[in-house]
């Protein structure tokens, strides 16, 4: 089924059907066999790099597409209807190339050109076992030694660890809290820099995250990523945008949900008719059509907002705890409405269920949002 999609310009028409396009013809046929083998799928993203989909809305200056963010989250959406893992790499690698592009000097955004046409796949470096929603307790340490940083500590759940060639790192230069916060950004090579087993996880096999152990990694220290003790700030700033990336993935999950459970509830035959035809499915499958509907909206607003130049973190929150909220309640449905079809991995429903539960968790717990929209609320 086709969402009806306003989009601002006639290239932006062209770039989502090229993205279809590439939807339809690289990624369909390969995301079954990647995902039961938990391959990690560089190639894909060389080819999705080469189509210019991994820089978007960066300028074409610096190497990236000059895209509005509102088309770049159609774009997530639309790979992520097709192989959640692969939109979830291009959302992460688009929010690793903030800090340079945003607050890196002149020689480091050298290497923007690379990092946006994807020959250089990001990673984002914040989380720690021990402080994942409270993010200014981090404690891997970077001490300045003659022209270094030796950077010591362990970061946790690092979507392309092990796969990234650079890693933006968030570590502690300073005293306690936010403002002792900065950020580096190091090459996968450094020495001391040690990607772990990937996790063994629910959903998402083919691109499952690892730890980083920095065991005395040394940094020059002209990979600072603007002002010492600005970290916290930028990362902040680039999750801002990250969530938007993660709600347009839980919309394109969503809506895959929906056409398939529709599909099936139109083919489908119980005592003499389409199983569609009964109220309790069709109103089942009419309430899965309006949540993703709602948060297809709420999603782009925020967009706009950032297009505009406005405020929007608030709004971004918003839109990443409804529409991850949201896909988690389709997907569940859409099991339901193909009964024991949907339990089996025959059908690819209870796929989508397995990775709709990890946006509900993924750039801020939905537990973390709510207190973001709580504290914008109250605070005077
Ligand atoms: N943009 C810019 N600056 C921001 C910001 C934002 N979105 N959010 C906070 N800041 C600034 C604040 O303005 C404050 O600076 P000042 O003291 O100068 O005003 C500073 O950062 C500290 O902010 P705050 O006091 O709100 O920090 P908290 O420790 O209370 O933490 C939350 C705030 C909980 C929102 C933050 O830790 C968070 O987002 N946690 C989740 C982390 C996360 O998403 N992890 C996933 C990792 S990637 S998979």
């Amino acid at each position: 089924m086709t969402v009806e999609r306003i989009l601002p310009t006639e290239e932006a028409y062209e770039l989502l059907g090229l993205t279809r396009e590439i939807a339809d013809g690289e990624l369909a046929p390969r995301v079954a066999r990647f995902e039961e083998q938990g391959e990690f799928p560089r190639e894909v993203l060389r080819t999705i790099g080469r189509s210019g989909l991994m820089g978007l809305p960066y300028p074409e200056t610096d190497g990236g597409a000059g895209q509005p963010y509102e088309v770049y989250l159609q774009v997530l959406e639309i790979l992520a209807g097709s192989w959640l893992a692969i939109a979830e790499a291009v959302s992460v690698h688009t929010l690793s190339c903030f800090p340079v592009y945003a607050f890196g000097n002149e020689r480091q955004r050298k290497s923007l050109p690379d990092m946006l046409g994807g020959d250089l796949l990001g990673a984002y470096c914040l989380s720690e076992p021990q402080g994942g929603s409270d993010a200014a307790s981090l404690t891997t340490r970077a001490e300045k030694d003659g022209c270094d940083w030796v950077v010591t500590g362990t970061k946790a759940w690092i979507t392309h660890g092990g796969h990234a060639d650079f890693y933006n790192v968030f570590c502690r230069t300073g005293g306690p809290g936010p403002t002792g916060i900065s950020c580096v950004i190091a090459d996968a090579d450094t020495p001391g820099l040690l990607p772990q087993i990937p996790e063994r996880t629910m959903g998402l096999r083919s691109s499952p995250p690892a730890q980083i152990v920095f065991d005395g990694a040394r940094i020059p220290a002209e990979r600072l990523v603007g002002d010492e003790g600005a970290g916290f700030r930028i990362a902040m700033q680039a999750l801002d945008a990250g969530r938007l990336g993660i709600a347009a993935c839980a919309v394109g999950l969503a809506q895959a949900a929906v056409d398939y459970a529709t599909a099936y509830a139109k083919e489908r035959q119980q005592f003499g008719k389409a199983i569609g035809e009964f109220q309790g499915i069709g109103f089942m499958l009419a309430d899965m059509a309006t949540q993703v509907s709602a948060a297809r909206a709420l999603t782009l607003a925020a967009a706009r907002l950032k297009d505009a130049g406005r405020p929007f973190s608030i709004e971004a929150a918003k839109a990443k705890l409804f529409a991850t909220d949201a896909a988690m309640r389709v997907t569940t449905d859409a099991i339901q409405v193909l009964g024991g079809a949907g339990y089996v991995s025959d059908h690819p429903v209870e796929r989508w269920f397995r990775e709709a539960k990890v946006l509900q968790i993924v750039e801020g717990t939905n537990q973390i949002q709510r207190l973001v929209i709580a504290r914008s609320l109250t605070r005077d």
